[in-house]
């Protein structure tokens, strides 16, 4: 019966009402619930009350579902109160940490999805819990951010990473659903509207992965770089740098168009599941030492008299970036104190301290250590207030207002403007 009544919702008035792009097929999502709604009736109050997240997301409202089924129809499947209420008080978080949430999401998602699921419950759950936490992670950090495009951006990057995994976009939009169902009754209720432009993103075949959809290595010497690398021969990597400095290639230029485009083709291909970890891990290792070998070129002839504290923060570890930074600051003539990755909040105040720094110069790539460079910002202006803050790394070249939004000096997107954004800040 209940069967019955969707079809011809989704038929005769969903399907009329919106018109929905590309693959999406509200038809074929809605048909697999009443299936697995249909092989357990006991669940049927919560695939509604996931029901009514999923239309509430995408904008078709309820009432087209739930006018067609009359009451006495409702009570049959005891649903109207759960609608009304959402779901049973066992989903509703007692606290809304993260963690209490992300076992919510995967009970709630576990129980409805597992019968669909090729892995074992302890696997599918082991995923689910892991994969809760980041995107609450994140979500969660967008939010105190002010910035839905922080959020989307991550999702658009989770679409590619799992789409390369073979994992299926409705995958990830019924999981975005069930984290959708349980925050929405929690005091992160107001990620909603973050969890919905994802979900809009995913379905009108929007999401556009940053560091995946287009190749970084479009000049002739990183992809001879890169190859080499690829290939096991560090020694001729090596090799080829000294000779492209020998053609008199510019040191900013190499590490830029060079090394930077290099790192960023080593994501992209690992997100897209085409190189391993250990790949990636090589060839990092093979150009931090070259990065290492072209030290004395760095080093500048002409102290400019001003001081920099460049670091990552917390447990970020990508170094390479504020690395960079360093070193082209390093190269205008800066007394530069380079920390490098997993650095914590009151060594980062220490060295400002200790080098009398007039600049601070911090680097984020993972958007849930955003937090930790609010704090930071907040205790060096408490404290040093004098020190001028730069900001930079990925989630700022994601959002380019974010580096306003926290309250930092300056931002840059690269290496190649921090000098003149930093004198014009400190002058
Ligand atoms: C190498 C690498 C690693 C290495 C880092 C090793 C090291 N010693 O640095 C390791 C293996 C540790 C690693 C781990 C992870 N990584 Co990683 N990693 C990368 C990779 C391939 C290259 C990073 C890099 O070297 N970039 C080159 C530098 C030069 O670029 P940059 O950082 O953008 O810096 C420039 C500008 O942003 C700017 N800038 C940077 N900082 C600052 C600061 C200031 C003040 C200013 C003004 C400017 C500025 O100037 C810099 C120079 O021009 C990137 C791919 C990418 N697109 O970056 C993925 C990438 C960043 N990693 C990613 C992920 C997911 C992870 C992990 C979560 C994986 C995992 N499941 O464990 C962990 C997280 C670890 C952690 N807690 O930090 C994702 C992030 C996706 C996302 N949406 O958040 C990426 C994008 C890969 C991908 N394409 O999917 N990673």
């Amino acid at each position: 019966m209940i069967e019955t009544y969707l079809n011809e919702v989704i038929n005769e008035r969903v399907k009329s009402h919106i018109s929905l792009k590309n693959n999406w097929n509200i038809t074929s999502e809605i048909g697999m619930l009443v299936d697995l709604a249909n092989e357990n009736e006991m669940l049927l109050p919560r695939y509604f009350y996931w029901l009514k997240n999923y239309f509430e997301a995408v904008g078709i409202p309820f009432e087209y579902l739930t006018e067609e089924i009359s009451n006495e129809g409702l009570a049959h499947f005891q649903i109207k109160n759960t609608l009304l209420k959402g779901l049973n008080s066992e989903y509703i978080p007692s606290t809304s940490s993260r963690n209490t949430l992300a076992t919510q999401i995967s009970k709630l998602h576990i129980e409805l999805f597992q019968t669909i699921e090729k892995h074992s419950k302890p696997q599918f759950e082991a995923y689910i819990i892991n994969d809760a936490e980041k995107h609450l992670d994140f979500l969660e950090q967008s939010i105190q951010s002010d910035s839905i495009l922080l959020f989307t951006e991550y999702i658009a990057w989770a679409n590619a990473a799992l789409t390369a995994l073979g994992i299926s976009t409705n995958t990830l939009i019924r999981f975005l659903i069930s984290i959708r169902s349980i925050i929405a009754q929690s005091n992160l209720h107001n990620g909603i509207d973050y969890i919905d432009s994802a979900v809009k993103l995913l379905i009108d075949g929007n999401a556009v992965s940053a560091t995946s959809s287009i190749s970084f290595t479009q000049t002739i010497e990183s992809q001879t770089y890169l190859k080499l690398l690829l290939s096991k021969q560090k020694i001729q990597a090596t090799q080829y740098i000294l000779e492209l400095i020998d053609q008199g290639m510019e040191i900013k230029k190499l590490f830029i168009d060079v090394f930077q485009a290099c790192q960023y083709e080593l994501g992209r291909l690992w997100e897209l599941n085409q190189i391993t970890v250990a790949q990636e891990h090589f060839c990092t290792a093979a150009t931090q030492n070259n990065m290492a070998m072209l030290t004395a070129k760095v080093m500048s002839q002409t102290p400019n008299g001003k001081s920099v504290v460049a670091t990552c923060v917390g447990t970020e570890q990508h170094e390479i970036g504020i690395r960079i930074v360093s070193d082209f600051l390093e190269m205008e003539g800066w007394n530069t104190y380079y920390m490098g990755a997993n650095v914590p909040t009151h060594s980062i105040l220490w060295a400002i301290e200790e080098n009398n720094a007039d600049l601070l110069a911090l680097s984020v790539t993972l958007t849930p250590h955003i937090k930790t460079v609010k704090e930071i910002i907040y205790h060096v202006k408490d404290q040093y207030p004098e020190v001028k803050i730069m900001v930079g790394g990925y989630p700022f070249l994601r959002d380019p207002e974010l580096w306003h939004k926290i309250g930092a000096d300056g931002v840059a997107a690269s290496a190649i403007e921090v000098n003149d954004v930093a004198l014009s800040l400190i002058e």
